[in-house]
């Protein structure tokens, strides 16, 4: 197994939605044990603690919540994104998902600057598809695919010059949809991957299929894991809990052949509300999800050639 340099950024954005803890995520991670888990995999680790947002004046919404705030973590996590692929492959400790507007932005930079397509993999209960104007709810944390796309009305966020190509992402473990998503997605070459799939064929066969598309075009890949991607009968520490989702095995599956790939080049693990969970074991789950997606396995086998 190649060693990797792992850079943990803590990005506790709270301010994608209304209610609050996910800030208290980077120090749940820490505290579960992520870099001593990833060190004993024979990675270098590096800490480099956690982003702040860059200067924001908050104003009265009727309808978005904490947007300018929101702004602020967009700019500085676009550019610690940015930073950390620069020196290694930088694991985001959030926070709520709109972290992700800031870190695919700065992925999506350093594709640009060293000249490579950039995938995107989004394990989600949710599409996270809707723009400033479509979210009924006014929780931005529901937008970054929107954004990073180059989709309509964000006013005030960097300017995303080259959108992400749709055939590059791949959604996976849908099961809650809005209907705006659901039609606009519907418009979209964004690769859909919902439960009923998953149920039909397993995960392996979807998955497998994106990564020989990542392989072959000799892409970076940024994955970005949403704890309601799993059941939450297993990982209930989240806010946006939908019944039906991925099993243990489900999500480790996903690690595991990420690994096997060799194609992850950053990662978010997102929407731990460690407020909501029983006795760290969210936590817990998504720190040995993280391990597995660097190396973590029972047996060597022979590895699959993406
Ligand atoms: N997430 N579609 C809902 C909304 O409020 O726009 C839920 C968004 C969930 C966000 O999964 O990170
Ligand atoms: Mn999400
Ligand atoms: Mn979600
Ligand atoms: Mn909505």
């Amino acid at each position: 197994m190649t060693a990797q340099t792992c850079i943990l950024y803590g990005a506790p954005v709270d301010s994608g939605k209304r209610r609050r803890g996910c800030l208290m995520g980077p120090d749940a991670y820490r505290t579960a044990g992520l870099a001593e888990a990833l060190e004993s995999l024979g990675h270098r680790i590096k800490d480099r603690g956690n982003v702040t947002p860059a200067a924001y004046e908050a104003k009265p919404h009727s309808r978005l919540h904490a947007l300018e705030e929101t702004i602020g973590w967009t700019e500085a996590l676009a550019e610690a994104a940015q930073a950390g692929l620069q020196d290694g492959l930088p694991i985001f400790l959030g926070g709520d998902h709109a972290l992700a507007l800031g870190t695919v932005l700065g992925a999506m930079r350093h594709a640009q600057a060293v000249n490579r397509p950039l995938f995107v993999l989004w394990l989600d209960a949710h599409s996270d598809f809707h723009t400033p104007a479509t979210t009924d709810s006014g929780n931005l944390h529901g937008t970054p695919l929107g954004y990073v796309t180059g989709r309509p009305d964000f006013h005030g966020f960097p300017d995303v010059h080259t959108p992400l190509p749709q055939e590059n992402i791949a959604i996976v473990g849908l099961r809650s949809v809005d209907e705006a998503e659901r039609a606009a997605l519907q418009e979209t070459t964004i690769q859909r991957v919902d439960m009923r799939e998953i149920d039909e064929t397993g995960i392996a066969r979807p998955l497998a299929r994106f990564l020989d598309q990542v392989s072959a075009a000799g892409g970076m890949l940024h994955v970005s894991l949403d704890v309601d991607f799993l059941d939450p009968s297993v990982a209930p520490a989240v806010g946006t809990t939908v019944p039906g989702g991925a099993t243990i095995r489900e999500a480790h599956l996903v690690m595991e052949m990420l690994h096997d790939s060799g194609l992850m080049t950053s990662l978010d693990l997102v929407e731990l509300n460690p407020f909501l969970d029983e006795r760290g074991r969210t936590a817990q789950l998504m720190v040995d999800l993280a391990a597995s997606a660097l190396g973590r396995r029972v047996f060597d086998r022979p590895t699959r050639a993406y």
